[in-house]
């Protein structure tokens, strides 16, 4: 008998319009190998300007050199599509078991009632109740957190029968309600009577938590109610506690884990795990692995799902669509982790900061996923337990979802409780393999592309999927300095990647495929971009002033791959943003973004990299996420861009911009009073064009530093040091 056909589980399509891009990609190439020979052959010894030559050619041959790398990702597009009917034709009555962990670490960022949103989300899922368990970490430890997940716990035994039995999206309650009042309240009457109950009891135990939240402690009658709050009694700090490990719903307790229509919920657990001083806690790793030994001992789910706290699904399949992956019965063995994008609901209409990470989620990750699978990025993943716990892929391993051990079946709470307790402590990972070959690896600030990386490297695939309705949706930074703040910790972690051990440029050679070698440098080598692009902001302006051309004149065919680059670089950059839905502010702004972050993120991550190369410590950035005060939120809507606070990165933007400001305004002072010869314009045409283009990029900066009044302006004392260092940089510059 031959084996049985089955019709597949997903579909991957390459992209279309491939020749096209390849050959633009080629013709650019070529121009740009121009550009490197007319630098090469214009090196004139003795010159003025010849370091000033050295430097461009520096930077060109960098520039060059990155562009080649980002082809990788955008060579091979491809996009998939999995097939959910199939999926419960075949497999419906033997779906493996589901455990999802939600992280969170500070209450203060991340309030109680957005946890427990994210938490609701998810346990809402479509999927069978008893294969589904939700485990939060709270790494903060706090009773406030814990008290939200038991009222979450009770609020969901309506909440879930109420979103099956009426097909409710988004499955976060708060989100579900917003969304009402966009889309209108429901007109089948019964749905609208559960709805105005159920709302009740949301605010109700939202006001509940609200207050709990204010006063700082639970009050006393919710206390005595549950005996999981005993185990605060022993609690000093939150860097000084036991663990602390309450299952809330579970089958085995049969008087409390059904909803109101007598159906099992799944399964709920709540995890701080043991904090002492004198133990380094690894952050967010260190919290993924507790949770992974501990739910192991729990319901030990073959698929493990992460989300942040601040990351709600906004699609009840998303575990569906996920398991087509897993389950294909020929292409799912190889498969490690299935990456959702993430995407944010909170970014403005023409996405100010950038946030919304449109050409990496809409066309890197697919152009990743064409060489193996996009990275790990930490948050919206389905991972197998097997390869996250660090087994190799070997062709004879096979996916075996029917073993289905029964050991869980009569377990006493009680007893996994205490049994996993031990998991969670602090002297558990002391001799053993975690967070060295099992589980999230430990000592890199981007614990999950490392991570996703080693797991590629053990020859796992992984699958990106990026659902037409977003499975999850999540909150971007809303101000500059939060935006520089985030992509300096990323961009740090990534060159420290390169740095290490499992480096994609040498560990990865001969593991993973080429392009995702390459693919992965592109971030990893995010950081050293700062070098090339300061020069390219700075050095062409001051010598503009001095008159000492650095780029060809407009007559000279020298001119011709210069303009081709930057014509083919900007339009093609501009169609890549328009196709992924953007509009045209909103590419300018993100043009405003990638030029700020790699002037100041970048340096910063560089000299942080360097410094603890030396062993010296790094310098620090805390950007407190205030409580957004009424006035930022409207800047927010009217895109305002939002400095506020004092910091050293914004004093470098500041500087560049006024000094390119300085820069511009003397050309153009000469210009008009007729002291420059007009020949001199042709010679220096791309000079002018670069620094002009510079100011009217900046155009935000000169506005916070002169004419805003609000709070969210530049502080002053950024105003006064940057004058101060551009005016030096300018002065000094005309005098020799
Ligand atoms: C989120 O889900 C709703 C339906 O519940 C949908 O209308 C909306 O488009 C989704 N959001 C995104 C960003 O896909
Ligand atoms: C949490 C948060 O910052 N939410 C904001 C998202 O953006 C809207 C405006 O677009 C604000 O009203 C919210 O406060």
């Amino acid at each position: 008998m031959g084996r049985v056909e089955y019709s597949p589980l997903f579909e991957t399509r390459r992209c279309r319009g491939r020749f096209i891009y390849r050959s633009f990609a080629i013709s650019l190439f070529v121009a740009i190998c121009f550009i490197w020979h007319y630098r090469f052959s214009h090196i004139t010894k003795g010159e003025d300007g010849n370091w000033a030559w050295l430097g461009m050619l520096a930077s060109e041959l960098w520039f060059g050199f990155y562009w080649v790398l980002t082809q990788a990702l955008r060579w091979n597009l491809v996009f998939r599509q999995p097939f959910k009917n199939r999926l419960s034709q075949r497999y419906e009555k033997k779906l493996p078991r589901v455990d999802i962990f939600v992280c969170t670490a500070d209450p203060d960022i991340e309030p109680a009632m957005m946890v427990i949103n994210t938490v609701l989300s998810v346990m809402a899922y479509d999927y069978p109740t008893e294969k589904l368990s939700v485990y939060l970490s709270d790494d903060a430890g706090s009773q406030i957190t814990f008290y939200a997940l038991l009222e979450a716990s009770n609020f969901a035994k309506h909440w879930v029968p109420f979103c099956k039995r009426f097909k409710v999206e988004p499955r976060s309650p708060s989100a579900y309600f917003k969304s009402l009042v966009s889309s209108g309240y429901p007109t089948d009457p019964s749905q609208a009577k559960e709805l105005g109950n159920i709302k009740k009891l949301y605010d109700e135990m939202e006001k509940r938590i609200e207050d709990a939240t204010k006063f700082g402690e639970v009050a006393k009658e919710a206390r005595l109610k549950h005996m999981g709050f005993s185990q605060w009694d022993s609690y000093s700090s939150r860097r000084d506690h036991d663990t602390i490990l309450q299952i809330l719903l579970h089958k085995n307790d049969h008087n409390n884990s059904k909803d109101v229509d007598g159906f099992v919920l799944p399964a709920l657990v709540y995890l701080a795990r043991e904090k002492r001083p004198q133990y380094f806690h690894n952050f967010k790793a260190g919290a993924m692995n507790s949770l992974l030994r501990v739910s192991s001992n729990i319901s030990n789910g073959k698929i493990i799902l992460n989300v942040d706290c601040d990351m709600y699904s906004n699609n009840s399949q998303s575990v569906r669509d996920a398991l087509c992956f897993f389950m294909d019965e020929e292409k799912g063995q190889e498969i490690a982790y299935v990456q959702f994008p993430q995407t944010f609901e909170n970014a403005t209409k023409n996405d100010l900061y950038g946030g919304s990470l449109t050409s990496i989620l809409e066309v890197e990750f697919p152009g990743l996923d064409g060489y193996g699978g996009p990275l790990y990025a930490g948050t919206g993943c389905f991972h197998k337990r097997e390869s996250l716990c660090g087994m190799k892929f070997s062709d004879q391993y096979c996916n075996d979802w029917n073993s289905e051990d029964d050991q869980f079946k009569e377990a006493n709470l009680q007893e996994l409780e205490q049994q996993s307790k031990v998991l969670a402590s602090c002297n558990y990972e002391e001799n053993t393999l975690w967070g060295k070959e099992m589980g999230l690896k430990y000592g890199c600030p981007v614990e999950d592309v490392i991570t996703g990386l080693s797991i590629q490297c053990q020859g796992w695939k992984s699958v990106y999927y990026n659902p037409p309705r977003k499975a999850f949706l999540g909150l971007a930074p809303t101000t500059l300095p939060q935006t520089l703040v985030q992509h300096k910790r990323w961009s740090e972690g990534d060159l420290q990647i390169l740095l290490s051990k499992y480096s994609p440029a040498w560990y990865g050679f001969g593991r993973i495929n080429f392009g995702l070698q390459m693919g992965y440098s592109v971030y990893c080598l995010w950081a050293p971009n700062c070098l090339a692009t300061l020069y390219y902001s700075i050095i062409p302006s001051l010598y503009l002033l001095k008159g000492i051309p650095l780029f060809p004149k407009i007559s000279s065919p020298w001119f011709i791959p210069f303009a081709y680059v930057i014509v083919g670089e900007t339009t093609y950059s501009l169609l890549e943003f328009f196709f992924c839905g953007g509009t045209f502010q909103g590419w300018w702004n993100d043009q405003r973004i990638w030029l700020y972050k790699r002037t100041s993120s970048y340096l910063f991550a560089c000299i942080d990299t360097i410094l603890k190369l030396f062993g010296f410590s790094e310098s620090t950035f805390t950007i407190t996420t205030k409580v957004t005060e009424e006035d930022a939120s409207k800047r927010h809507e009217k895109e305002i861009m939002e400095f506020g606070t004092s910091s050293p990165m914004l004093t470098v933007l500041a500087t560049l911009a006024l000094l390119n400001l300085f820069c511009f305004l003397s050309v153009l002072k000469d210009a008009i009073l007729g002291e420059g010869d007009i020949g001199a314009y042709e010679t220096m045409g791309l000079q002018v064009l670069l620094c002009g283009f510079l100011v009217f990029i900046n155009l935000p900066i000169y506005q916070g530093l002169f004419l805003r009044k609000d709070n969210g302006r530049l502080p002053s004392s950024i105003a006064i040091k940057s004058i101060v260092f551009a005016l030096g940089v300018f002065i000094s510059f005309i005098f020799t």
